[in-house]
């Protein structure tokens, strides 16, 4: 799994959570799920479906749950996701922080999709781009459901444009890829998670899903982590709504960028470099190429 996480820059269904403990998410999604919910000012975004009208799908997306429900807040601060989040990002002196969190979640039979992207296209906000992404499965996901998919070895390609606004217009992204891109873009895989599983993708790792055509929800959160140090890049207005208005080149920090873990002074955290680097990193420790056997 090792050697493959270090050419891919994804590592998939990683078990993190009990199934009491998606149950606990399931129920508290119930609570999120209702536009009129009491705390609704504290959303950074919510759209109870930003699948486009005329597609007949829909696609609940939602950022800023931690804020509202407790076990949302909770989860960030699970070992089973800032350990292995800070082993592949390299967490740098002042530790790992929350960027934000978000809810993807699809109804059944009219499930939207979720077109191919990348994330960093859209975190332009902040620079440099030291950031993780988790996604977290509240149920099984195969190709029937909507499941995540990934292209591996696109942690490598340089930020493609944002070519699907509200994640509408699936293969959109083929209209910016070279021959070499899309030849990899056909060796596109199915992550097929288990409810309680994580899957862990650098910020270029191009992903994307399929439509929900199944009688069952398929549910997921997401967060996304930065690396302590990551500075503020725009001097137009807030990094997120409901952010405060900082100058630009602050640090990440404050209330809504939370530390999740720091790796106390004279220990060796033996992941490789920050996952921004879009090159092949030297692994050390536990992700080594020669620790496999
Ligand atoms: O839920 C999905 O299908 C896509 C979610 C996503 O973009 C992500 O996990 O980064």
């Amino acid at each position: 799994m090792f050697r493959e996480t270090r050419r891919r820059r994804y590592l998939d269904a990683v078990d993190c959570f009990s199934p009491e403990q998606v149950k606990r998410l399931k129920a508290g999604l119930t609570e999120l799920m209702d536009p009129e919910h009491p705390r609704k000012e504290l959303w950074h975004e919510y759209h109870s479906n930003e699948a486009p009208a005329e597609s007949g799908t829909v696609l609940m997306h939602a950022l800023g749950a931690w804020r509202i429900h407790q076990d949302y807040h909770d989860l960030l601060f699970h070992p089973g996701l800032v350990v292995p989040a800070m082993q592949l990002m390299g967490p740098g002196p002042g530790g790992v922080r929350l960027l934000h969190d978000q809810l993807f979640c699809k109804p059944p039979r009219e499930g939207a999709v979720v077109a191919w992207h990348q994330d960093l296209s859209y975190w332009t906000r902040w620079t440099p781009g030291a950031f993780l992404t988790l996604h977290i499965a509240m149920d099984d996901q195969a190709v029937e459901n909507g499941a995540l998919h990934y292209v591996p070895g696109s942690h490598r390609w340089d930020v493609l444009p944002v070519t699907s606004q509200h994640f509408g217009d699936m293969d959109s992204i083929l209209g910016v890829l070279d021959d070499g891109q899309k030849a990899a873009f056909a060796e596109r895989r199915c992550v097929s998670l288990t409810a309680g599983q994580v899957s862990f993708h650098h910020p270029n790792t191009v992903h994307g899903s399929y439509g929900n055509g199944s009688d069952a929800p398929r549910r997921a959160t997401v967060v996304n982590m930065a690396r302590d140090g990551v500075r503020v890049n725009t001097d137009k207005g807030p990094t997120m709504q409901g952010a405060p208005v900082e100058p630009f080149g602050a640090p990440i920090g404050g209330p809504l960028h939370p530390v999740l873990g720091v790796v106390p002074d004279g220990v060796d955290a033996g992941g490789p470099p920050p996952c921004s680097e879009p090159v092949e990193c030297v692994a050390t420790g536990p992700w080594a190429l020669d620790a496999e056997a």
